[in-house]
């Protein structure tokens, strides 16, 4: 059984070799035009950053090291008496690029659970960040949902999401825990152009170390575009059920909608920078609910379906997203609240806990490359006219 380090040390010279070879003898091969559309729209589509772990391709989703989430969820170990993937046999895959065995995810487990503990003096936390970053998570919120209430030991046989929920309170709830497992995994990496993973890889790139360089990332997650959307998803379809009353019809869903988008405001769980389907992440978790009749017989989660069978039209016959479909963030909120975890402020920080999976990773890797400072070229709309008239 190899630790993490020992899978690391194998992979790490073959990738160095592969940069050097990129740079020696493809330097100049070409990727895509730069258009003025990418310069004044976001950067979207421009091909510009180099990021290990995972690839999304508009419509089939994420692949991480080419594994789509149903070949994950076959392949990956889960935790002891779990089905559901946990953070540690992702966190391996995005890192090696190999698909642990179930001794080594055990093991990576163990070490992490060690390392777990918050330590007395905070610069400590930087040693071991992805480590503690549950109980530091779990620590807020029990400080501000909760205070007073202790929070349970680090227990050295449970995997990293197991302990976090426990800490959290709920660790009794086998079905949250194993949802936790699933979200967790699966969104911790949506490869590298997503605003909070380029934050922590920009910031990282200046050589500023892993603490500040993921805090950086999370301020990005804190915009409703990105990170804040799982809480607002939550919040519109609460406004929603008020407003159409006991009986859920696809009616009432569509006036809704248009009611929503008349008043200029976007759709939130729907849309996205890259996808052009339905988000595999937004299937997997569906599928979680459709497991468990428990869950579906929750209003929210009925009305969160009922609200993907018409909001594609909808938004198609809106006419202005290049997606009309939905994103992660579209589902994942709801199940939290079904299960008891109702304070909307802290599902961005469950999705920070998250994506520190595929962001550390990248920066592990852009450390063992030895990747220069990000500074791409800017242009002013003058100088852009001036290019174009040469
Ligand atoms: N509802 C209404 N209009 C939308 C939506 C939506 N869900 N999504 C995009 N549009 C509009 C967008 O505002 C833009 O309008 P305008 O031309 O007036 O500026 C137009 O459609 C074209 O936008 P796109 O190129 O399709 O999308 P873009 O790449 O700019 O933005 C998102 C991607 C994800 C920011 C956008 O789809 C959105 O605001 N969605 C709702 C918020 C959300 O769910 N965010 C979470 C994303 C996932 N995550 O975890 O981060
Ligand atoms: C993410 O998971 O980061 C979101 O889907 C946003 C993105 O990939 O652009």
């Amino acid at each position: 059984t190899k630790t993490i380090r020992e899978a690391l040390e194998e992979v790490v010279p073959r990738k160095q070799l592969q940069l050097k070879q990129l740079k020696t003898e493809h330097s100049q091969a070409v990727l895509g035009e730069v258009t003025v559309e990418n310069v004044v729209g976001g950067m979207r589509g421009l091909k510009a950053m180099l990021w290990e772990a995972s690839v999304l391709d508009p419509i089939e989703g994420i692949r991480f090291h080419g594994l789509a989430i149903p070949d994950c969820q076959k392949q990956l170990p889960a935790a002891p008496g779990g089905k559901e993937i946990i953070a540690e046999s992702m966190f391996w895959l995005l890192l090696t690029g190999k698909v642990p065995t179930e001794a080594e995810t055990r093991q990576l487990s163990r070490e992490l659970a060690e390392k777990g503990d918050l330590p007395e003096y905070i610069e400590k936390l930087i040693d071991s960040l992805l480590a503690r970053l549950p109980a530091l998570a779990a620590r807020i919120y029990r400080n501000v949902y909760n205070p007073g209430k202790p929070i349970p030991a680090i227990n050295k046989d449970l995997d990293l999401v197991g302990n976090y929920v426990n800490m959290l309170g709920f660790g009794d709830n086998h079905d949250l825990t194993e949802y936790m497992r699933l979200y967790i995994a699966i969104h911790g990496d949506h490869e590298g152009g997503n605003a909070s993973a380029h934050t922590t890889h920009l910031v990282g790139s200046t050589l500023a170390d892993p603490f500040i360089s993921y805090s950086a990332a999370l301020y990005a997650l804190a915009g409703p575009l990105h990170g804040l959307a799982n809480q607002e998803v939550l919040r519109w379809q609460m406004n929603m059920q008020k407003e159409i009353g006991d009986e859920i019809t696809h009616d009432k869903i569509k006036e809704f909608l248009w009611k929503t988008l008349k008043s200029g405001q976007v759709v939130p769980g729907y849309g996205h920078g890259v996808l052009r389907n339905p988000d595999p992440r937004f299937m997997a978790l569906q599928q979680f609910c459709e497991s468990r009749p428990q869950l579906l017989d929750d209003r929210v989660i009925q009305l969160v379906r009922k609200t993907y069978e018409v909001a594609p039209a909808v938004l198609k016959e809106h006419g202005k997203t290049k997606n009309p479909y939905p994103n992660v963030d579209a589902t994942s909120g709801c199940v939290l609240y079904h299960y008891g975890l109702t304070q909307f402020k802290y599902y961005t920080v469950i999705f920070g806990v998250s994506r520190a999976l595929g962001c550390l990773t990248q920066l592990v890797w852009a450390r063992a490359l030895g990747l220069p400072i990000e500074r791409p070229k800017s242009l002013s709309m003058d100088a852009i006219e001036k290019l174009i008239k040469n």
